[in-house]
């Protein structure tokens, strides 16, 4: 009886505390079910490391931080398209001083669709305009200042840069972004930091809540002398909270927490890109959030900070880091040597060669190629710039039209359960092959359908679940010996390889070194066109 009593109170127990996990468990996913898109952690896009965590579990941590939905939008974009265009273009300089007179800026046949096709022709997915740089004054009418194309002869000052560049963008389906320079030369309360502060909130709200969906925001960190020599101090949380209310799905770049300068003006990345790299933090104790009923956010303990060091993420550095962030690079460059549009320039644009050289060194880095393209005063995209780029695109479609290694039978010395090595080959986003638990090198094989002759090759990691991958090679062979025909260190996003002409049956990947179970999601081999055609 009393052993009977005994079981039953046990059972009633156990059933309670089923229900209360269970009820735990829907509490907590109604609360992640009510986060916007953006917060949703099916994997985070940052960690900390506690003090003395060892190496392995670094590592381990490392490996599993995933970019946000809004940051893997932008890396998917891969080449992107800045404008510079403003008073600068009228004056001839590349750094307007504040006191040019709006009367300048005039131009004779603005085209905002003619930019946009030459862009979208070349394959750039997004346009980034400069709606102000730091001279102040405004592509589009701010309601805060005078100093704008609302005071210039263009359109008789009715006219609105931003709003036909927003239009034509959204016309031909590509993403609009904004470069918004806070430091400013003209406004009079620059240097005295609240007001400014408060002036440029207002005036990235405009541009936020004016113009249809915004894909980057760009903060330059220059930050010049005030009137009598007052030194502003831009309040970054403050404007990072202005674009997560109103255009939560857009990537902060620079002084912000998304998306990191690669450091170089060049076009040129690092061969070893990692977009996990360590970066500085506030204390969480000591940071206070948007009000006192909220703890504070990632933006809110995000220190920007000098990302240009060579070596970012390898194992030396994370090991010393307090924290770790999915902080991937951009590569700015320009196709010109200016960033701003000088008839004296007309003749120093960037040859095809060189920007598919650029192309492979950048978005066949890991990073996302943002190249510059400045219209002259016409307004319009100068016919030399579209030439190049055209080249450019034919290239690189020539390049790229045919997957040699398609069609190829594919075998790997590890697999996991799902994660096959032929989905590498399968030209599906959604499927990649890796390795089982604890599994940190392997090879795949590709026996190709016939003999070819290739000289690049391209692999994708699937970052929806980290970047691993630190060290792998490339053979080839005919059935008998392999012979090496190229290496590397990080893949991420993708790597794109050129080296001489390799004529073989079979290729052989191997990676050598990884953090937990490398991924690859695809894979390819492709060939050059020859100069003459
Ligand atoms: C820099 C600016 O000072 C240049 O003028 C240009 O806009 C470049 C993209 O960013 O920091």
């Amino acid at each position: 009886m009393f052993r009977e009593k005994k079981q039953n109170s046990r059972y009633l127990f156990f059933c309670k505390c089923i229900i209360f996990c269970s009820l735990i468990l829907l509490c907590f996913s109604l609360k992640i079910a009510g986060l916007p898109l953006e917060e949703r952690p099916p994997g985070s896009n940052f960690a900390f490391l506690e003090p003395g965590e060892s190496m392995e579990s670094i590592v381990r941590k490392a490996a599993h931080i995933v970019p946000s939905p809004r940051q893997l939008a932008w890396q998917e974009m891969e080449f992107i398209a800045f404008v510079h265009f403003g008073m600068n273009t009228f004056t001839d300089r590349e750094w307007g001083e504040g006191t040019e007179s709006p009367s300048l800026f005039n131009p004779t046949d603005f085209d905002a669709r003619q930019w946009v096709k030459v862009l979208k022709d070349a394959g750039m997915k997004m346009l980034i305009v400069t709606a102000k740089h730091h001279d102040g004054f405004c592509l589009w009418p701010s309601q805060f200042t005078e100093h704008s194309v609302k005071t210039s002869p263009w359109r008789g000052g009715k006219g609105d840069i931003v709003k036909e560049v927003a239009i034509a963008c959204r016309e031909a389906g590509i993403k609009l972004g904004v470069y918004l320079s806070p430091w400013d030369r003209h406004e009079r309360t620059y240097g005295d930091s609240l007001s400014y502060n408060e002036f440029f909130r207002r005036q990235l709200h405009e541009l936020l809540t004016n113009y249809g969906p915004i894909a980057e925001v760009w903060f330059d960190g220059a930050c010049g002398e005030g009137p009598n020599g007052k030194k502003q101090v831009y309040d970054w949380p403050s404007y990072y909270r202005v674009v997560r209310e109103f255009q939560p799905r857009a990537v902060i770049f620079g002084m912000g927490p998304d998306i990191r300068w690669v450091g170089t003006e060049s076009g040129y990345g690092r061969e070893t890109e990692w977009s996990v790299v360590p970066i500085e933090v506030k204390n969480p104790e000591e940071t206070a959030g948007p009000s006192p009923q909220k703890a504070p956010s990632f933006d809110d303990l995000f220190i920007p900070g000098d990302m240009t060091a060579e070596y970012l993420g390898s194992r030396s550095k994370i090991k010393e880091a307090k924290a770790l962030a999915w902080y991937p690079a951009e590569t700015d460059v320009s196709i010109r040597p200016g960033w701003f549009y000088h008839q004296s320039q007309d003749g120093e644009i960037k040859t095809p060669e060189k920007l598919v050289d650029i192309y492979f060194s950048s978005v066949g880095r890991n990073s996302v190629l943002l190249l510059n393209i400045p219209p002259d005063k016409r307004g319009r995209i100068h016919e030399n710039d579209i030439k190049s780029l055209a080249g450019m695109r034919r290239i690189l479609d020539q390049t790229f039209a045919k997957n040699l290694a398609r069609g190829a039978a594919v075998k790997a010395t590890n697999e996991a359960k799902g994660h096959k090595a032929g989905f590498v080959l399968d030209e599906d986003k959604g499927t990649y092959w890796s390795t089982e638990e604890g599994v940190e090198s392997a090879s795949l094989e590709f026996e190709l359908p016939e003999r070819q002759t290739f000289d690049v090759a391209m692999l994708q990691e699937d970052i929806r679940v980290g970047q691993r991958v630190e060290e792998f090679s490339l053979e080839a062979s005919d059935g008998t010996a392999w012979r090496p025909f190229a290496k590397g260190t990080t893949i991420g996003y993708k790597r794109l390889l050129c080296f001489p002409e390799v004529t073989a049956k079979k290729v052989r990947l191997t990676i050598t070194k990884s953090r937990t179970s490398p991924t690859l999601a695809a894979f390819g081999l492709f060939k050059f066109p020859s100069l003459k055609s």
